[in-house]
């Protein structure tokens, strides 16, 4: 059956690699300056999927230059409405390609199939939404005295977006839509672990979007990542990844006063209360913190469950877990895929390995698993682990991983200060019926998006970004174009 995992996965890489695995510089695929690549492994086999080209320095000026050749030939130019069309090209051009693009993504990421494929709809889907908010900026004007004024907002021209490798092509979505819309041209670097898809994507609108307005430098972060967001000619920097890394592109930034949107790390709190319906609380726990293997940003990693429900939904959420298909992400059964590499598996394994040492007690999981058949893969299995001080490093840092603390409370106040009690402030879940109580815990709760009785969901329209060390500014909202404009100030004298 691992003979099998292999073949299927050959398979698939042979029909979903894309054709072009260069640069997408200026409309055109072009090998890096020095001529060298990369490869790109399928984490649930360790084959290597393609051979990328390694940007560096030479390539991302020669991108900024081509997307500020894009900007000023042409895309400056567009109306609104012509943007809008060209937006919604895109979306058009991600829908027809849901089942590749997804495939893609789950050879490249790990992730379930069925995951990828919610991934491909939501990457269309940011398009639409962007198409659907751009209008004509009609700006402001004011008289005051003898003065008109007038206050526009212009586009910054060229902006770098560098993305991580969690969400591929939704990252890339989400990045695009808004600086494109907005009327930017962009340099985008996808994570070296995952650059497949930005370059399907490239591929797939190379005919419908004008020639450097989308660019795509594949690499390495310190190689291609740090001269695109210290570079001096971009005007807006745009980053998702770690916090570590995010103050380091601040800091690159500050060189050029370039503007900083950031969407950094998580270690979300999810509350159940006593009232809850317990079915109800395991399905949402689990997904908060099982969906995507744990490798989300706004992942619920800590369980701050009432005493009164915490052994029925712990023992729900252990037989949840049994009944999970840990497996070959493009098995359309499977629920939970390997860890997109295995540097990321030894990361999550040292954060477990130290929460065995602290005297943590594992209710579920805590190793790789045990099954021949994943043993090509960089598996690690869901585990949840209870009896940890609030304060040690697997609760207070970024796992990234299948991984869950949990912790009982009675006291209201005292839970909500450990649940505040972190460096992060992206998100957290409010599990409860009573609506009051919801709505009290959700302001509570120090982080830029509650969910109440759900989670992961995000809707194209609704702001999504992090308080504290998770960030700075929003993504999803249609304010998020003003993260991509300038405000113009003319002052006219009218003697
Ligand atoms: O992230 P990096 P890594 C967290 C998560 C994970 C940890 C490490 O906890 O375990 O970070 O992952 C580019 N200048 N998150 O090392 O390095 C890099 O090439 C400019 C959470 O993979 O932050 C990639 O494209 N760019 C996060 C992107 O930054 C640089 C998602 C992210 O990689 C750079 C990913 C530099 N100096 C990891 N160094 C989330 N919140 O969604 C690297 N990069």
């Amino acid at each position: 059956r691992r003979d099998e995992v292999r073949q299927r996965h050959r398979e698939a890489a042979e029909a979903a690699v894309p054709d072009h695995t260069d640069l997408y510089v200026g409309g055109e695929f072009v090998p890096a300056a020095d001529g060298e690549t990369f490869e790109t492994a399928d984490p649930t086999t360790g084959e290597t999927l393609a051979s990328v080209a390694r940007g560096r320095e030479a390539d991302v000026d020669r991108a900024v230059e081509a997307a500020w050749v894009a900007f000023e030939g042409t895309w400056s130019g567009y109306s609104a409405g012509k943007r809008q069309r060209v937006l919604n090209d895109i979306a058009d051009a991600i829908e027809s390609h849901t089942e590749d693009l997804a495939r893609l993504e789950s050879l490249d990421n790990g992730k379930p199939v069925s995951e990828a494929t919610i991934d491909v709809r939501g990457a269309a889907e940011q398009f639409r939404y962007f198409a659907g908010v751009v209008r004509e900026n009609p700006g402001e004007t004011m008289t005051a005295g003898s003065r008109f004024g007038q206050v526009v907002a212009e586009p910054y021209g060229v902006v770098g977006q560098v993305i991580p490798w969690n969400f591929p092509l939704l990252m890339a979505s989400w990045k695009l839509a808004p600086a494109l819309a907005a009327g930017n041209c962009s340099v985008l670097k996808p994570a070296e672990q995952t650059p497949l898809s930005a370059l399907r994507l490239a591929e797939l609108v190379d005919d419908v979007v004008p020639d450097g307005v989308v660019n795509v430098v594949t690499g390495f972060g310190e190689e291609a990542g740090a001269p695109l967001t210290g570079h001096p000619d971009v005007r807006k920097v745009a980053f998702t990844g770690s916090t570590a890394v995010g103050k380091q592109v601040m800091k690159a930034a500050a060189e050029n006063v370039t503007d900083v949107t950031l969407e950094l790390g998580g270690k979300s709190p999810v509350v159940v209360f006593p009232d809850v319906d317990v079915s109800t609380a395991v399905r949402l726990v689990s997904a908060a913190i099982f969906y995507n293997t744990g490798e989300c940003c706004e992942a619920g990693s800590r369980l701050f469950v009432h005493e009164d429900v915490a052994d029925a939904v712990l023992d729900g959420l252990v037989a949840a877990i049994d009944g999970r298909t840990v497996g070959d992400p493009l098995l359309e059964e499977t629920d939970l895929g390997p860890k997109v590499s295995g540097e990321q598996v030894d990361r999550t394994l040292a954060y477990l390995d130290r929460a065995r040492e602290a005297g943590g007690r594992f209710l579920a999981g805590g190793d790789r698993p045990d099954d021949e058949v994943l043993a090509d893969g960089c598996y690690v299995e869901p585990t949840v682990v209870e009896g940890l001080d609030h304060d040690h490093p697997a609760v207070q840092e970024e796992i990234f991983g299948p991984v869950l603390e949990v912790f009982r409370w009675d006291d209201y106040d005292s839970m909500m200060e450990l649940a505040n009690d972190v460096d992060y402030g992206l998100a957290g879940g409010v599990i409860t019926d009573d609506i009051a109580q919801a709505n009290r815990t959700a302001r509570d709760i120090e982080a830029g998006y509650v969910w109440v009785n759900s989670y992961h969901d995000l809707v194209p329209g609704l702001p999504f970004g992090g308080y504290k060390q998770s960030g700075i500014g929003r993504e999803l909202g249609a304010d998020t174009l003003d993260h991509y404009r300038q405000t113009k100030t003319i002052n006219l004298s009218l003697r």
